[in-house]
């Protein structure tokens, strides 16, 4: 039975990713410093505090999670998030190898907190990708997901469960829960997977403790992100992001996937862009590649 490799943050991006396209998902251990959780714990100590658990009316609270928490808009809540994870290194040159190949640009899909409470079943095995349905169909990488613990993931609080080379196997074959394992991270540790690897959150079996991670979403930039991360970012916040950031929540135009283009039209690709008298209005924070 295969296992999900681990590798740690200083070894080459290109273990990893030879890690992701044979099991769809590797552990990055050491990912992010003690200093950098610290930080991020105390940003956004008063939103987890403020949240009650359960996600928006109108969402599957099964699939979601009744006592859990996901609070959104992270780079508008925590300087660290975006500073320390949407920008690290080691993720985007995983991205760069993974996603690369098949978009002109990818970007942040979502980021949120995913704080599961104590007695909360575990969730339905799933793919990420589903969110695009007819894309998946295309058998090529459309999103790396991230989990990072900031604290308790293990067995008894909800390690995630991964289904290794789940990401081979046909869209419509039934999941074979024989090779499931779950997967416990440390604090700073990151679990990466492909949206097309079959997973799902763990049960918490506690009666006391939350298993606290960040989750990541990078998605190829001709498909539709899942959170409206753009428009949730004040603009005094996107004005202190260096510009690959900002490009990574949407405030920049993207290029289209040049790869495909055959003919002439490949000048004229380009996605998400902004008429210039709007441009003026935003005084420099959008740009248009
Ligand atoms: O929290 C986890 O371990 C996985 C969560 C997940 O897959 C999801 O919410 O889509």
């Amino acid at each position: 039975m295969s296992a999900v490799q681990r590798v740690t943050a200083g070894s080459a991006v290109q273990v990893a990713v030879d890690a992701l396209h044979l099991d769809g998902a590797v552990v990055v251990e050491g990912l992010l410093a003690p200093e950098a959780i610290a930080c991020i714990e105390r940003e956004l100590e008063p939103h987890v505090q403020e949240r009650a658990p359960g996600f928006r009316p109108g969402f599957d609270q099964a699939f979601y999670g009744g006592n859990t928490k996901r609070i959104q808009a992270l780079v508008a809540k925590s300087p660290t998030f975006a500073s320390a994870v949407l920008v690290h290194p080691v993720l985007l040159g995983i991205c760069d190898e993974i996603l690369g190949a098949s978009c002109g640009n990818y970007w942040l899909s979502q980021a949120e907190t995913i704080f599961i409470g104590p007695s909360e079943p575990a969730q339905v095995l799933h793919r990420d990708d589903e969110n695009w349905s007819f894309a998946q169909r295309l058998g090529i990488p459309l999103q790396v997901s991230v989990l990072v613990a900031l604290g308790n993931f293990d067995e008894e609080t909800g390690a995630t469960r991964v289904l290794p080379r789940s990401h081979q196997w046909d869209l419509d074959e039934p999941f074979d829960r024989s090779v499931e394992v779950g997967v416990s991270l440390q604090p700073g540790d990151a679990l990466i997977y492909l949206g097309s690897t079959v997973h799902g959150g763990g049960a918490n079996t506690t009666s006391d403790s939350w298993r606290r991670a960040l989750y990541a979403g990078f998605l190829v930039g001709w498909l539709t992100p899942e959170e409206s991360v753009a428009l949730s970012i004040p603009e005094n916040v996107l004005r202190g992001l260096p510009e690959r950031a900002r490009a990574l929540v949407g405030w920049s135009s993207l290029d289209g996937n040049r790869a495909c283009s055959t003919d002439g039209s490949q000048a004229a690709l380009g996605l998400w862009q902004m008429d210039s008298d709007v441009l003026k209005r935003h005084g420099g924070l959008f740009s248009n590649r």
